[in-house]
């Protein structure tokens, strides 16, 4: 068996201090440690772990990853579009559960099969974990070495590889909404590019815009392409979840994550983590237009959500309902005068200009600039 604090405390000396994950009774002793002696993130699901960690990863910290292999399913969309995609490593640690020949729940059985195969298909370097902890030790100076080289590295971790490391008591701290200013009078309903014209005017030298899947990427780059910002060309869902990596890992900077409606409804669990974390430079704006706009105008069922009282809910300290495109670039010269997490909604209209190109920088490049920008 490994001692999982000498395990944890060399993955320590190598710079791996930020975890974020999900529970698995294999991985149990592990996230204890994590939890008692390093900055622990509880995301909602596998996949925001991922979008988290990659998020730490793009502010200039090793960061880890902690989940079952039934939540490696959830996951394969960020390690294939995000972490693949922008080059953004993150070291892994997924439980076997299902282990071929040994006795196992029936739910694990085809996961126990294919958890390796899972990853090497996703070309995410991996190794079983040792338990001996010289072994393992040179194991992690390889895994090392990938995460330098900027590749997602993940280690398959059999039962009873981690010796028992109490969990300390957590102390939990409550998510307080502040203000919540719900909708008042008619909405504005610009069009997105309207939008983004009016967040890219309030660009400056430590705010960095990150921009969901789809036209909202797209648009951002055709209104103006900029080394503050970043297109989330994949990874449908995750924007907010990367935007509180950051916003963690780097409190001296403005992190804007702009989120559409259907990306927000696929990742929902994301808003009670974002909010139990509220780093106060994150600042959550949803571009509603009530459709997945960019894939042919298909109706989301948006209309029917409240999302300022979603928000207020699960404890974001601001959560406000913006009019206007005036509304809008007051707020946010507020929030940055005045730090606290925010999310604003604004309804949008429809529609894109006819002729919309699409990012003609690579995702690494954009990775690269944004880290220089903020001076990574
Ligand atoms: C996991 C996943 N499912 C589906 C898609 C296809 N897709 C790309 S953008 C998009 C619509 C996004 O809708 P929304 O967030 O409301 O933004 P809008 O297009 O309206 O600006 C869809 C479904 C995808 N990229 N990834």
């Amino acid at each position: 068996m490994l001692s999982t604090k000498e395990f944890g405390n060399q993955l320590k000396q190598l710079g791996f201090d930020f975890y974020s994950g999900v529970p698995c009774s294999f991985l149990q002793y592990l996230i204890n440690y994590a939890i008692n002696d390093c900055e622990y993130v509880m995301a909602a699901n596998e996949g925001d772990a991922v979008a988290i960690s990659a998020g730490a990863s793009l502010g200039g910290r090793k960061s880890v990853v902690l989940m079952q292999n039934s939540g490696l399913t959830n996951a394969t969309s960020p390690l294939t579009s995000l972490n693949f995609c922008f080059e953004l490593p993150v070291l892994g640690f997924v439980s076997l559960r299902g282990e071929v020949g040994q006795k196992d729940e029936p739910q694990h059985e085809l996961m126990g099969q294919i958890t390796c195969e899972m990853l090497s298909l996703m070309q995410v370097q991996w190794e079983i974990l040792s338990d001996n902890l010289t072994e393992a030790q040179v194991q992690l100076a390889r895994a090392n070495q990938a995460i330098e080289n900027n590749k997602t590295f993940f280690f398959v971790v059999k039962k009873g590889t981690f010796a028992e490391e109490k969990l300390n008591k957590q102390n939990l701290s409550s998510a307080q909404n502040e203000i919540k200013i719900k909708k008042t009078t008619q909405d504005q309903m610009p069009i997105r590019t309207e939008v983004l014209q009016t967040l890219n005017k309030l660009k400056d030298e430590k705010t960095v815009f990150l921009a969901t899947t789809g036209k909202t990427g797209r648009e951002l780059f055709e209104v103006e392409d900029t080394v503050n910002n970043l297109y989330m060309v994949g990874s449908m869902g995750c924007i907010s979840s990367l935007a509180l990596g950051l916003a963690l890992v780097q409190p001296s900077k403005n992190v804007i994550a702009i989120d559409g409606d259907g990306s927000l409804l696929m990742r929902m669990g994301c808003m009670p983590t974002n909010a139990y974390y509220k780093p106060k430079n994150l600042l959550h704006i949803l571009l509603d237009n009530n459709t997945h706009d960019s894939t042919g105008g298909q109706a989301t069922v948006s209309h029917n959500v409240d999302f300022v009282e979603v928000a207020a809910s699960v404890g974001y300290p601001n959560t406000i309902h913006v009019h206007s495109l005036s509304e809008l670039e007051t707020y946010i010269q507020n929030w940055k005068k005045n730090p606290v997490m925010t999310f604003l909604l604004i309804k949008m209209a429809q529609g894109s200009p006819a002729t919309l190109g699409r990012p003609g920088v690579k995702p690494p490049q954009v990775k690269e600039r944004l880290m220089k920008f903020m001076e990574i």
